[in-house]
């Protein structure tokens, strides 16, 4: 609602004696001024004029001039009273009951005369109530009121004037003036005391400003009517960020309320861990500990960041590895939870994991070429595959979780998990470009790039060929060491489709896509024509057996002093690096419970879920079962139970090995997962290793694997024993059968149980307990167990692993075994043996300690052999090696590189010389294979 019309006295005359205020110009004189009584009998004073017997009055009474003040319509309230002329005897004719109201607008305020046509009438005014009787000493005057409003628009102001036509009046009063529409708050904006309009029917516009603290939402107005009523308010006002409304002014909110924008309808608390401490916050800060992100909505609770994610496991895939994890503990209180990726190359040995203090320098960023899928970054998805790794290579992958207010609270390393693992072996990637270079009529050169990939040491290259029309019903294939091979005995003006797949020791490699090259009409080749074939076989076998025999040459002038020199080196090597970890022994702890609690972690029985027995252990059964640690995934593990009615030693015996285990962190040392103490059976819970034992799984593959691969176990374990060298620790039962083998054929040392048994028992080295067949001379004749003595039995380990499981020295006695060794006696080769590994098994076997090599070299030396397999391929054995006779299903043979050319009968021999398997050479003439050619059809079958 308006506030009502206000209205602006400009003038009131009250006639009195005071002629200050009154002035009055009265024409010829006729008004007078006179006191009365009104009708309180209060006397007042009045105009009058009362000629009501003479006929043609005309009697003006003036007012003095009076200032506009800004109005544009002003209103004359008149008080007065009028005879009734019916009461008035003789005045019939002349007696007038009315008179006019003018005004004239004028500048001037001291005009002494104005015209009569000056004035401009605004009313003729009757009285309402006229008295008609005047009672002796009772006379009863009534009092009539009359408003008229006039236009003053032209002039500063104006004059009013009074004319009597003849009546008898007398004036008590003249009121003038103007009405405004008040000052107003509306929509929280203030408008003006504001002067009505000229016209009746005006209304004046007036814009609103805005109360203080509060800003224009739309444009403020409103109309401000004739009569001072406020009219059809538009738009408005609202309160700054900070500050509400109340009662039409804006107040800032109080402590603990913010208001965000001006906009919201209020004050509001606070959000969780948030507060404002002064009056009108516009935003809560956030309590300690607590962030919001720049996109945060005010009104939103503080957050964290999250925890690390958890769980994180790893399941490698040659050169690939899955990785999941599991969300956040604590997700602080937000939904964006996202997580990133970093892939490091680390190096092996024992070194601190990233994150972990100094050290971590020996850890590189992946390189680009590396494959996140979906992502490395921003990933909303708890599983990674990561591909393109690199082959046989240690990375550490840290999982990092972010959300929102990450970057606000410049979180780091406390948000991750890592995880260190090791990639496998992988079959290179194809080739992907194959060029002809020499085209003849007969041959083709065909050369090509190594694979984008290669995962290892190429070993060879295959190379499989077939005429267009023929598809692939019949074709051929060459192998290569080199990039490159010559094609011959084609057709001429044939097209050939060729592929080619590369070898490593995972294996091979896909076939490349198809390359199509035409053989022409040109009859002679580049090169090699005229050059006699023998002659040219000769000269490479010649060249061949040379460099076998400087081979020979050097290794042989090697072996007097290599070991001796090189576990020196090493030596020094330990004492330069004292960062090394040393193994604590469990038994110096007084307390067992002690040393097992200091490194083991007790696991609760419940969250073992046993499910088969898989095997007998030394203290008890071995089961497999899952585990799962509360907040973490569940995992497979064994379970060692120490079977009932246990002495104290036994106890401390077993829960030695989980002392030991847990020590260790290697990827090819078994990993101890915890124990149970606090209830029975006791337990050790280790990681579960699919394949079992080493030596049940070699007999099971009897033949199975390659020579390579075969090496790759050797060097897991090799790794392995050099950790634990490394850490002073020494195994003293290292054999197959302690040897476990997970489902990607990574082989983890196990079973650290034995160490203790053999120092405890001095009648150990002539009991059934000490594992004769495995163990160096030294430590049986006089208990000298040292790394070097964990060398021996490594070689023994090669050994049992070439053989595919077989029992060392076959059915002899340990008696006959100690004896054999005394007078000199070595296993030897086993079958398909390469020369390389037995010789590395007799050097384990060098009688002098001190001449064996430490397992940092044997680690070495597998490392070389992995990366030129060539090396590999001169065995002992009796078997054919699987490269010489390896053929294409339903194809035709081709044996290996040399024999390209037809060759005269007598250069078999030769060739057969030339690769060491001379010795064969009758039993394949006995067979009818007396030439290369013949040979060369030689089937599958
Ligand atoms: O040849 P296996 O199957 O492998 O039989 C023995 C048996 O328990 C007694 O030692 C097997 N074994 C021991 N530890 C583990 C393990 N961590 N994972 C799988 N099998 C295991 C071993």
């Amino acid at each position: 609602m308006c506030p009502t019309a206000k209205m602006y006295l400009i003038l009131f005359f009250c006639i009195s004696e005071d002629k200050k205020f009154l002035k009055w110009i009265e024409k010829q004189d006729k008004w007078e001024e006179v006191s009365i009584m009104d009708e309180k009998n209060v006397p007042i004073r009045t105009y009058q004029v009362c000629n009501v017997l003479e006929p043609n009055q005309n009697n003006w009474l003036r007012t003095d001039w009076i200032p506009r003040s800004g109005a544009q319509r002003v209103y004359v309230e008149v008080k007065f009273t009028l005879r009734d002329c019916n009461s008035l005897p003789g005045v019939t004719g002349t007696c007038k009951e009315t008179f006019n109201l003018y005004y004239h607008e004028s500048n001037e305020d001291r005009e002494s005369y104005i015209k009569e046509s000056s004035f401009i009438k605004v009313d003729t005014v009757a009285a309402d109530e006229s008295f008609t009787q005047v009672d002796v000493g009772d006379r009863i005057m009534k009092l009539n009121t009359e408003v008229r409003d006039v236009k003053v628009t032209t002039r500063k102001g104006f004059y009013l004037a009074f004319q009597d036509v003849g009546a008898c009046i007398a004036l008590v009063s003249v009121r003038v003036f103007y009405k405004t529409c008040p000052l107003t708050i509306r929509n929280l904006a203030t408008f003006p005391d504001t002067v009505t309009g000229a016209d009746t029917s005006s209304l004046v516009e007036v814009r609103g400003s805005c109360v203080n603290q509060s800003e224009e939402r739309e444009e403020p107005k409103m109309y401000c009517g004739a009569d001072g009523e406020w009219l059809v308010p538009i738009g408005g006002c609202l309160c700054n960020p900070g500050y509400q409304e109340k009662s039409g002014t804006c107040k800032a909110c109080s402590v603990g309320f913010y208001k965000a924008k001006s906009s919201d309808p209020g004050c509001s608390k606070c959000p969780p861990h948030s507060h404002s401490v002064r009056d009108g916050a516009t935003v809560c800060d956030c309590h300690s500990g607590f962030f919001r992100a720049d996109s945060d909505p005010p009104s939103m609770a503080c957050t964290q960041p999250p925890s690390a994610p958890q769980q994180l496991i790893s399941v490698v895939n040659e050169t690939s590895v899955v990785l999941e994890w599991a969300p956040p503990r604590r997700l602080g209180g937000r939904s964006d939870t996202s997580y990133s990726l970093e892939c490091l190359i680390c190096q092996t040995g024992n070194y601190p994991r990233p994150g972990s203090g100094s050290g971590s320098h020996l850890c590189l960023p992946c390189g680009s070429d590396v494959l996140f899928s979906p992502g490395q970054t921003g990933l909303k998805t708890t599983r990674v595959v990561v591909s393109e790794l690199r082959a046989h290579t240690h990375y550490t992958f840290i999982v990092h979780a972010h959300n929102g207010v990450s970057q606000a609270s410049g979180a780091g390393a406390a948000q991750s998990v890592s995880v260190t693992l090791t990639t496998n072996q992988a079959a290179p990637s194809p080739v992907s470009f194959i060029q002809a270079t020499d085209v003849t009529r007969h041959s083709l050169s065909l050369a090509w790039q190594q694979p984008d990939r290669p995962n290892g040491v190429i070993l060879e290259y295959e190379v499989k060929f077939y005429e267009k029309d023929q598809r692939e019903r019949s074709y051929r294939i060459m192998r290569t060491f080199s990039r490159s091979v010559d094609v011959t005995g084609l057709n001429p003006l044939t097209v050939y489709v060729f592929h080619v797949r590369a070898r490593t020791a995972a294996g091979y490699g896909e076939f490349s896509a198809p390359f199509e090259f035409s053989t022409n009409s040109d009859p002679f080749p580049l090169i090699g024509e005229g050059v006699n074939s023998a002659f040219l076989l000769l000269s490479i076998s010649g060249v061949g057996i040379l460099l076998l025999i400087s081979a020979a040459v050097f290794i042989i002038s090697r072996r007097r002093s290599k070991y001796s020199k090189t576990k020196q080196d090493s030596e020094e090597e330990k004492h330069l690096n004292p960062g090394v970890k040393i193994y604590v022994d469990p038994f110096t702890y007084e307390d067992p419970d002690q040393a097992i609690h200091e490194f083991a972690k007790e696991i609760d029985v419940s969250s073992i879920h046993i499910e088969r027995v898989i095997g007998m252990g030394e203290f008890g059964e071995v089961c497999s079962g899952r585990l799962r640690v509360q907040g973490k995934r569940e995992i497979y593990v064994a379970i060692k139970s120490l079977k009932a009615g246990y002495s104290d030693k036994q106890r401390r015996d077993f829960l030695s090995e989980a002392s030991i285990m847990g020590q260790f962190d290697h990827p090819n040392i078994i990993r101890l997962e915890g124990v149970v103490t606090r209830c029975k059976p006791l337990m050790i819970i280790t990681e579960y290793m699919e394949n079992g034992s080493l030596d049940a799984f070699l007999r099971k593959h009897d033949g199975q694997f390659t020579v390579i691969q075969l090496v790759g176990m050797l060097r897991g374990i090799a790794s392995g024993m050099k950790y634990l060298s490394d850490m002073s620790y020494v195994h003293r039962d290292l054999a197959a059968r302690n040897i476990l083998v997970n489902s990607n054929l990574v082989c983890k040392v196990s079973d650290f149980g034995l160490s203790r048994v053999l120092e405890d028992d001095p009648e150990a080295a002539y009991t059934t307990r000490i594992p004769i067949r495995w163990t160096a001379p030294e430590a049986i004749a006089y208990r000298k167990f040292t790394t070097a003595s964990d060398v021996w039995s490594y070689g023994i380990v090669m050994w049992e692993v070439v053989s595919y499981g077989e029992r060392p020295y076959w059915d002899m006695n340990n008696q006959d075994v100690i004896k054999a060794m005394e007078e000199g006696y070595r296993l030897p080769a086993p079958m398909d043996c390469p020369v390389v590994l037995h010789q590395l098994m007799l050097d384990c076997w060098e009688r002098e300690r001190a001449e064996r090599p430490t397992f940092s070299q044997i680690l070495n030396m597998l490392d070389k052999l992995i990366r030129n397999p060539g090396t590999l391929r001169r065995t002992g054995g009796d078997r054919p090696t699987a490269t010489m006779l390896e053929s294409g299903v339903g194809s035709e043979v081709c044996v290996s590189v040399v024999p390209q050319v037809c060759m005269p009968e007598w250069s078999m021999c030769v060739w057969l010389q030339s690769i060491g398997l001379e010795r064969y050479r009758d039993t394949l003439a006995a067979a009818g294979y007396t030439s290369l050619d013949s040979l060369l059809a030689l089937t599958h079958q």
